[in-house]
């Protein structure tokens, strides 16, 4: 006789974004089809001891991307999703970005070749539009996002991908026919530039004036203009990578007004310091990303929004990045901070991180950690079947030791760059464990899954997407 189950992960305890509680999985094809005391099964993991947690889902990664001549990205798909499933994820959410002139077709099309066949994840794409003409507005985007590309990114600086006002009102039109969620890059693009001009002017070149030409009000001010773009355009918008107080507050006052603004924010905004890019030399640029991280009261701003519901989902933002002249000590940017790539390694350590300062220092409890790393980055991007541990769902299962203490080092992580801004940093708990669709991936450490595990999904379509949302 067959057995019932292909894998049972038995005598865990279980956590999702609503409950805690004991009891064995039984998977069949792929999906979580029993939860009880159960038995007869071809493979059976003993979870004794281990707490059993939805595999994490990580919305805000960057893969494979392309930079300016001469920068490399530090992972490609097949590194970044090892090191996302060694970290206790199973799906993670890349960009695909539009060069301008580019389709966004032919856009696509470049990414999923990078990706079919190299993922130990699962993994979906979100758009990034740098090029809003008649063409994709009007055609390439509407029929996107009905093809399940229905989230997508729009940036307020860097020069080759800023957006006008008018060109984000323009995309949020679509996103309000659409369904599709549009998330922002809020950082003021004049300003920034006039701040580096001055900077410079002034002789300040190092790592540590990146930090000081963006500071929060810079944030806080596109973080009103994307709020009232939205407002005006009766669509929500996600507002990504949130770094500080000065941001919530402004967050706060649109949701007051009735307006639909999601919120994000990461690791580095909690843990990170704008101290630490005036580390000594080219340390500092091991740093550099944006927003940037910014001080103890920016920290405990994000923290209670973590606490209070501000924050809708908890991402990487994973932008990984060489100590070389690929990446951080390009000849350029050893001239000036503003030439950086902007960006820094963290999918493998997203989990650890907020579990250990998050749950196991009493600031959250794991139902909202389970919410904010799995359940409401499937509901929020309509990933169908992801985010829980529920009968019918996809058997995507992290299984933890809640009381492993690690002290976080380049020597221990699977990503493709050669370092971790959060070196040293001690943490406890950590994923022992993950399986994806009923495989195991990495079991008790080791890595058993193969690159062309993972599949690259679509996500539900906008308009399905917009009403599951309540959008
Ligand atoms: N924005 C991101 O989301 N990631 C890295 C760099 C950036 O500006
Ligand atoms: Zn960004
Ligand atoms: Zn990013």
């Amino acid at each position: 006789m067959q057995p019932e189950f292909d894998l049972i992960i038995a005598k865990g305890r279980i956590a999702t974004a609503a409950d805690s509680f004991s009891a064995d999985i039984g998977i069949r094809n792929g999906r979580i089809v029993a939860l009880g005391q159960l038995s007869g099964a071809r493979e059976t993991i003993d979870a004794s001891g281990r707490l059993v947690l939805p595999g994490g889902i990580d919305a805000h990664v960057h893969l494979a991307q392309d930079g300016a001549p001469g920068i490399v990205m530090g992972d490609d798909f097949e590194t970044g999703t090892r090191s996302a499933a060694f970290g206790g994820n199973t799906t993670v959410m890349p960009f695909c970005v539009q060069k301008r002139g580019q389709s966004l077709r032919e856009a696509l099309k470049d990414y999923h070749a990078r990706a079919e066949g190299a993922c130990y994840t699962d993994t979906s794409f979100h758009l990034i539009v740098t090029d809003p003409t008649e063409q994709v507005l009007g055609q390439d985007l509407p029929a996107l996002v009905a093809e399940g590309y229905s989230s997508l990114k729009v940036f307020m600086t860097y020069a080759d991908m800023v957006l006008s006002d008018y060109e984000i009102l323009g995309v949020m039109k679509v996103a309000r026919k659409t369904g599709a969620l549009v998330m922002v890059h809020a950082e003021g693009f004049d300003a920034i530039r006039f701040n580096t001009e001055q900077l410079e002017a002034g002789g300040g070149f190092g790592p540590k004036f990146h930090a000081i030409s963006r500071p929060e009000p810079v944030e806080r001010e596109a973080t009103h203009r994307a709020a009232t773009l939205a407002e005006l355009s009766d669509v929500p918008v996600m507002i990504v990578h949130v770094s500080g107080g000065e941001v919530i507050d402004e967050i706060a006052r649109a949701r007051g007004r009735g307006v639909k603004v999601l919120a994000e924010t990461c690791p580095q905004y909690l843990v990170l310091e704008e101290g630490d890019l005036d580390r000594e030399g080219m340390e500092g640029s091991k740093y550099v990303c944006s927003p940037p991280p910014r001080d103890r009261t920016a920290q405990e701003a994000c923290w209670q929004g973590l606490i209070d519901g501000t924050f809708d989902v908890f991402s990487s933002d994973h932008c990984p990045y060489r100590f070389d002249e690929t990446g951080k000590l390009t000849p350029d940017g050893k001239r000036s901070f503003r030439w950086i790539p902007n960006g820094i390694p963290g999918i493998e350590t997203r989990l650890p991180i907020l579990f250990s300062e998050g749950v196991k220092k009493g600031r959250i409890d794991i139902n909202r950690f389970v919410a904010l790393t799995a359940t409401n980055p499937a509901r929020i991007y309509g990933l169908r079947n992801k985010g829980t541990i529920a009968i019918g769902a996809d058997a995507d299962i992290a299984i933890w030791d809640p009381d492993k203490t690690v002290v976080i080092g380049q020597d221990k992580l699977h990503h493709g760059t050669d370092y971790t801004p959060y070196e040293g940093l001690e943490v406890t708990g950590w994923p022992e464990t993950t399986i994806l669709r009923g495989q195991v991936v990495v079991r008790d450490g080791e890595l058993v899954g193969r690159p062309a595990g993972g599949h690259v999904l679509r996500p539900v379509s906008g308009m399905e997407q917009g009403v599951k949302a309540g959008r």
